[in-house]
């Protein structure tokens, strides 16, 4: 028997949706074997942000911080979509628009098959050169032992991510606040809603009308602001999201979810 309760209002708020926005953070790829950020055994515990997310943290140890990458992109090449990615990819066949609004650099969602993704802090698969910002392309998996060299003008390549005190890419944070201001429902998972602008997505989405609900295990600042709060796991919970809107879908008439069972 789970831990938590799948609320009426949330069910029949997306049974009615016709459009979603799931915005996620790295506890969606936890049970995938990628480790978060401020979890205990989190990276962040051995390292703090402003020492390797940053261009200054590059351009003082460009070694350091392509490591810290290749390490990153080599467990990200280990690991498979959880049920938590599959399950917000069933969604796109329950609800007319999805959009998923992600922090993660893991192209995890992409893998599992949704449509519609907005990476606003980059992709790790992704890489371009800091000078010429020419495109380089390092095949996930493929990991290259120094700081490679831009092909065209020997400047040094970077990942393609977004590192603190740089600006979001206009078109994918544009397409991101859309998507929330057009959403009848916002599912926020598995994110601590620390790091801004992107975790004001739910406030905006709320803002314009959409039911707010976190799933987390753990409370947070934005389990604090939401409609509802689902204290449990993405691979636990949005599997069953999805079978009870399945159900719901299957026979509209039960009026209330338990009558599902
Ligand atoms: C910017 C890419 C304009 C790189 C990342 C306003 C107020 C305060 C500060 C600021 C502000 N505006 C701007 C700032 C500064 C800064 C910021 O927000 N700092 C924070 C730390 C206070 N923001 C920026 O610098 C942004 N740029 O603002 O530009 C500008 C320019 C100049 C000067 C000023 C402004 C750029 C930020 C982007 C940085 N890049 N990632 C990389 O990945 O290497 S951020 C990175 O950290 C992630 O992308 C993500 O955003 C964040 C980590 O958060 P989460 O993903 O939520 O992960 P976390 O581990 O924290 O939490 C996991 C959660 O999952 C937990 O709650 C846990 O309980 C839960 N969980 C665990 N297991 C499960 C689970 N949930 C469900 N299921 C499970 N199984
Ligand atoms: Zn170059």
């Amino acid at each position: 028997m789970s831990s938590y309760a799948l609320p009426r209002l949330l069910l029949e708020r997306l049974a009615a949706a016709d459009s979603v926005v799931v915005f996620t953070g790295a506890g969606m790829s936890a049970e995938s074997g990628v480790p978060t950020f401020r979890g205990a055994e989190g990276i962040w515990s051995r390292f703090k942000p402003e020492e390797l997310a940053t261009m200054d943290a590059f351009l003082r140890n460009p070694q350091l911080v392509w490591e810290w990458y290749t390490h990153r992109r080599a467990i990200i090449a280990t690991v498979q979509p959880n049920a938590g990615h599959r399950a917000v990819v069933a969604l796109e066949k329950l609800i007319p628009r999805v959009a998923v609004v992600t922090q993660n650099i893991d192209n995890l969602h992409r893998r599992a098959g949704s449509t519609v993704v907005h990476e606003l802090h980059g992709n790790i698969e992704r890489n371009y050169c800091v000078t010429c910002g020419t495109p380089h392309d390092i095949g996930p998996g493929k990991t290259s032992a120094g700081v490679p060299r831009c092909a065209s003008c020997g400047g040094l390549v970077r990942p393609d991510v977004v590192w603190f005190g740089e600006m979001l890419p206009d078109d994918e944070w544009d397409a991101a606040v859309r998507a929330a201001s057009g959403a009848d429902v916002c599912l926020s998972v598995g994110t601590s809603g620390v790091v801004y602008p992107a975790a004001s997505i739910p406030a905006i989405a709320r803002k314009a009308g959409a039911l707010h609900a976190d799933v987390n295990p753990e409370p947070g600042p934005l389990s604090e602001t939401a409609d509802v709060f689902i204290k449990g796991l993405a691979g636990a919970v949005l599997p069953d999201l999805v079978t009870r809107l399945e159900e719901l879908r299957a026979r509209p008439n039960i009026t209330s979810p338990e009558e599902g069972h």
